[in-house]
C-alpha cells in the first residue's frame, strides 16, 4: 500500500527509526498547527506548530519544519498540516536503515558485468550474461615496445560502471575504497547481513563477496609485464540505450595511468589486510593483493605523475576512445591515499616519509578524483595501533573533527535542516554522493567526540536522500512514494520492466545541467533535477555513489542496535 503524500511536505519516504530525529519539511509561509495520527487508531497522538520561517538560498523559496521526533512506537502515522490539505503518511519501524542498506548493496550485485543474474537472485531483473571480457584488445595507447599489435587480455568481471557499461579503475578505486572501510569499520555488522546473493552464505560477509566480485576484475587490469594498471576497460563509443547481451561491440583497455594505478595499489593493500582474516576460505587471496600492491607501488614510483591524456591519446591513436575520462589532473591525493593503505598494511613508515598529508589544508570531501581522505580516515582508524612518528594521528582527527564541525555550523537556518545544501558546491554532477560522503564524515567525527549532534546530521542526510529535499525526490531507486522511476541507466532504460533496478542511487540535483534536458524545472541548484532518462548529469547512477549510501545506511543501524 502505497503512502499518501502531498507535494508540499518534503519527509524521509521510507521511514524512521525509533529513536531519531523526525522531521518533515512543509513548503510554505505560514504558521500553522499540525498532528501527527495514528493510522490504525485514528487516534492524535502528537499536536504541534511549524518551527520559524527558513529560506532556500538558492531558490528563495520559504519552508517550515514540522519536528515530530516525540513519536518513537513503531507504527503508521500520518502527519496533517493545517487545513489537512497537506498530508504525509509515514512509518516509524527499526529496520529502515538496514533495509537500506541491503538494497542498496544488492544495487552492486545487479551492476555485475560478465554474469548471468538468475531470477533466484534478481527476481524480475534476471538477464543473462554478457560482456564476457575475455578477449580484450590492448588499445595502441597501452602497448608498450616490443608487443604485438592486437594482443589481447581476458578481464571479465567487475561492476559496470554506471549507466554505462565501461569499467573504470579510478571509479572501481574509490568505490572499493569506501566499501571495504565499511567493512572495517563495522566489521560484526556484516556477520549476519544476507543480501540474497550467490555467494551468500559461504562464511564470506557478503559485503566482502560483492567486493570481491569487482577485486578479481581489478586484478586482471593490472599489466603483469610492469606493474602499472590501465586506466580502463572501454568501448571506444557508448553502447547504445540497449541491454547487455545487445552489446557487440569491441572492448579495449587503454593507456596506464598513476591515478589508476595507484588507486589499485589503495585497494589492493586495503584488501589484503582485510582478506588476510579470510585465508581459509580465500587461501592466497591476501598474497596475491599484497603483490599486486607492491609492483603497483614500484611502477607508480617509476611514473609518478603520468596522467590519462584521452585528448592526446585520440589525436595519435585509433580508433578515439569517447567514452569517460576519469581524467584527474593531480594525483597528489592518490599518492596519500595509496601511502596510507600500504604503511597501514605493512607498518613500514618509508611508505609515509616523503608524503605530504596536506593536513595543512581542509579536509576534501571524497570523491573520484578527491582520494586524499579515505587515507585519513585509514589513519583513523589503526593509528593507535600504527603509532605513526609525530603529529600525524593527531592533526588526522583535527581535520575530520574541524570539518564536521564546519558542516553543523548554522544547520538550524537550512531550510531541510540539512548540512547537505549549505554551499550551493554542494550540488556537483553526482550531489547524492556528497550527501552521503558528508553523513560518513560525521559519522567519524561522533565516534571521535560522541557527539549526538554529528550522528543527528549524519541521519539528517540520510533523510535528505530519501526524500526530505528541494527535488520531492526518493533518490534510491526502489525506494520510497516517490522515487526516481526514469534514471539514465541502460539496463533499466532496456528491459522492458516499468520499475527501474532497484537499489540504485540517482546522481540528484545539479545546476550544471550538461546534458542539456529540456526537463529541468529550473535551474536553482537544490531543485536542478530530472527524473528524465535523457539526463545523465543529475540523474544517472554510479558506482561511487550508491557505496557511501551503502555505509551509510549500515553505520546508522549498527549504531542504532
Ligand atoms: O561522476 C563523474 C563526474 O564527476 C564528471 O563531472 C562527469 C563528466 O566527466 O563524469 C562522471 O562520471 C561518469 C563517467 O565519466 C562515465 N560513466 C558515468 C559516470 C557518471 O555520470
Amino acid at each position: 500500500s502505497l503512502a499518501q503524500k502531498s507535494e508540499d511536505i518534503r519527509l524521509n519516504q521510507v521511514g524512521f527509526y525509533p529513536k531519531a530525529e523526525k522531521l518533515a519539511v512543509v513548503i510554505t509561509a505560514a504558521q500553522s498547527p499540525f498532528t501527527i495520527i495514528n493510522v490504525s487508531t485514528g487516534k492524535v497522538v502528537l499536536k504541534g506548530q511549524l518551527g520559524e520561517v527558513r529560506k532556500s538560498q538558492h531558490s528563495g523559496k520559504s519552508s517550515r519544519i514540522a519536528d515530530f521526533s516525540a513519536v518513537k512506537t513503531p507504527g503508521k502515522y500520518r502527519l496533517q498540516v493545517g487545513d489537512q490539505k497537506r498530508i504525509a503518511e509515514f512509518e516509524v519501524k527499526d529496520d529502515v536503515y538496514k533495509n537500506i542498506a541491503i538494497a542498496s548493496l544488492r544495487g552492486f550485485y545487479l551492476q555485475r558485468a560478465s554474469t548471468d543474474l538468475p531470477e533466484k537472485y534478481a527476481g524480475k531483473w534476471a538477464r543473462p550474461a554478457a560482456h564476457a571480457d575475455e578477449h580484450v584488445l590492448i588499445h595502441p595507447s597501452a602497448i608498450s615496445d616490443g608487443r604485438p599489435e592486437n594482443f589481447v587480455i581476458k578481464s571479465p568481471g567487475g561492476w559496470y560502471d554506471a549507466g554505462d557499461y565501461n569499467k573504470y579503475i579510478v571509479n572501481s578505486g574509490i568505490t572499493m575504497g569506501t566499501l571495504l572501510s565499511l567493512y572495517e569499520d563495522y566489521p560484526q555488522y556484516f556477520e549476519n547481513l544476507n543480501t540474497n546473493i550467490p555467494e551468500s552464505n559461504d562464511g564470506v560477509p557478503d559485503l566482502l563477496d560483492e567486493v570481491l566480485y569487482n577485486l578479481r576484475w581489478m586484478l586482471t587490469m593490472q599489466d603483469p609485464a610492469d606493474g602499472g594498471v590501465y586506466h580502463k576497460l572501454t568501448n571506444a563509443r557508448f553502447d547504445g540505450m540497449v541491454m547487455p547481451a545487445a552489446c557487440d561491440k569491441p572492448r579495449y583497455v587503454v593507456q596506464k595511468s598513476t591515478a589508476a594505478t595507484l588507486d589499485f595499489v589503495a585497494v589492493m593493500a586495503q584488501s589484503a589486510r582485510i582478506f588476510k582474516s579470510f585465508e581459509a576460505k580465500l587461501p592466497g587471496l591476501a598474497d596475491s593483493c599484497i603483490t599486486a600492491a607492491v609492483r603497483g607501488w614500484k611502477w607508480a614510483k617509476q611514473n609518478p605523475g603520468l596522467l590519462y591524456e584521452q585528448e592526446e591519446i585520440n589525436k595519435k591513436f585509433a580508433p578515439g576512445i569517447q567514452t569517460g575520462t576519469y581524467g584527474d589532473r593531480n594525483v597528489s591525493d592518490e599518492w596519500i591515499w595509496a601511502a596510507a593503505e600500504m604503511y597501514t598494511l605493512t607498518g613500514k613508515a618509508e611508505y609515509i616519509k616523503d608524503i605530504n598529508f596536506q593536513l595543512d589544508k581542509p579536509l576534501s570531501l571524497p570523491g573520484w578524483n578527491q582520494v586524499k581522505t579515505l587515507g585519513y580516515y585509514t589513519i583513523l582508524r589503526a593509528g593507535e595501533e600504527l603509532k605513526p612518528e609525530g603529529t600525524l594521528l593527531s592533526d588526522v582527527r583535527k581535520s575530520v573533527m574541524a570539518y564536521s564541525n564546519d558542516l553543523v555550523t548554522e544547520l538550524d537556518r537550512q531550510p531541510y535542516h540539512t548540512v547537505m545544501g549549505k554551499k550551493a558546491s554542494d550540488y556537483a554532477w553526482g550531489s547524492s554522493s556528497v550527501a552521503a560522503n558528508q553523513g560518513i564524515a560525521l559519522l567519524y567525527a561522533y565516534r571521535l567526540s560522541k557527539n549526538v549532534a554529528f550522528l543527528n546530521a549524519a541521519r539528517g542526510n540520510f533523510d535528505y536522500l530519501l526524500g526530505r529535499n528541494a527535488t520531492d525526490y526518493c533518490f534510491l531507486t526502489g525506494s520510497g512514494t516517490k522515487s526516481v522511476m526514469h534514471p539514465h541507466h541502460r539496463i533499466s532504460m532496456a528491459d522492458g520492466i516499468v520499475e527501474p533496478v532497484p537499489g540504485l542511487l540517482s546522481g540528484g540535483p545539479n545546476p550544471g545541467q550538461q546534458d542539456k534536458c529540456t526537463t529541468y524545472p529550473n535551474k536553482f541548484a537544490d531543485e536542478s533535477f530530472t527524473d528524465h532518462d535523457c539526463s545523465y548529469a543529475s540523474n544517472e547512477i554510479a558506482i561511487n555513489w550508491n557505496a557511501p549510501l551503502v555505509y551509510l545506511a549500515a553505520a546508522l543501524d549498527a549504531f542504532s542496535q
